[in-house]
């Protein structure tokens, strides 16, 4: 472009899932490569769209729509934020379990093997009343959804939803389980590390517009086979012009997304060291960007 781009830092927020972190500093780099200065913004990871929206955050790299997708309406619609299109990866966010589990419970991944008591009762935890627990990712991400499905489903009599206080808690929950040897059933999502590693999502009824609670509906929907897109504030492609172009270019498969997790949750990498990794086996994807 014509007019080089400001020296004032993009914001770019981090949100509390890997994958989103390890990005945030994948996209960083990249600006700063074309000479750009960056800063990274610890946000909530509902509120950043009315953030972004306000221009206290300039832009936002995984628009997930089940979790945050209703966010995301609202800022757009408000004025302020403007859509920057999707990312080749495809999305889903809801409970599944590792597929050994599948034999403590005939008819998984049909939802409907959830209403056999002898299949809950395998899924009982000192904290779960004698119900069948699921685990929960933390409460920011969906707030009550996965609770009132196990109530619009008919599933209350037998199962309990429990709430995560981090990504890393299912993760230490999916090897305890399999150490123990007893079943687990989890929130998790793709594109993600755990992609190919022997995971399975439940089939729960259809999602479609307006099925959920928060949306007028009864609540008995899955999650949407979803977008991942990315946002930014209205000024930012006046003050940032050749790091909005490549922004608007950019677009992660399932796979680049899965070893950006795979980084940190597998190998155990930092976020920032992971960022530098996939960058620097990665420069013909981002290159071209
Ligand atoms: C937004 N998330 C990837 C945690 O589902």
């Amino acid at each position: 472009s014509i007019a080089a781009d400001s020296k004032k830092p993009i914001r770019i927020p981090t949100h509390n899932w890997s994958s989103q972190v390890v990005m945030a500093y994948v996209i960083g780099g990249i600006f700063e490569s074309i000479g750009n200065n960056v800063e990274y913004v610890p946000a909530d990871s509902q509120a950043v769209y009315e953030s972004i929206r306000q221009g206290d955050i300039d832009i936002s790299h995984e628009v997930w729509q089940s979790a945050f997708g209703k966010s995301f309406d609202a800022a757009r619609d408000a004025g302020g934020l403007l859509d920057w299109g999707d990312h080749e990866a495809r999305t889903l966010e809801d409970m599944g379990y590792p597929n050994w589990v599948a034999d403590l419970c005939p008819g998984l991944p049909d939802w409907t093997a959830l209403k056999n008591p002898d299949c809950a009762a395998k899924f009982v935890t000192p904290d779960s009343g004698g119900k069948g627990r699921m685990l929960e990712g933390p409460q920011t991400w969906h707030q009550d959804l996965i609770p009132q499905r196990v109530d619009a489903l008919g599933l209350g009599d037998l199962w309990t939803v429990k709430f995560a206080g981090g990504a890393d808690a299912l993760w230490a929950e999916l090897e305890a389980a399999e150490k123990e040897g007893r079943g687990t059933i989890i929130f998790n999502w793709t594109p993600n590390f755990t992609d190919g590693a022997g995971f399975t999502f439940i089939d729960f009824p259809p999602y479609y517009d307006g099925c959920r609670p928060v949306d007028g509906g009864d609540g008995k929907c899955g999650s949407p086979d979803g977008y991942l897109k990315k946002a930014v504030n209205e000024n930012f492609p006046k003050t940032h012009p050749d790091a909005a172009a490549i922004f608007k270019n950019m677009s992660f498969s399932t796979s680049h997304i899965g070893a950006m997790a795979a980084l940190v949750d597998l190998e155990g990498m930092t976020h920032e060291d992971a960022a530098k990794k996939w960058l620097a086996d990665n420069e013909s994807v981002w290159k071209a960007f």
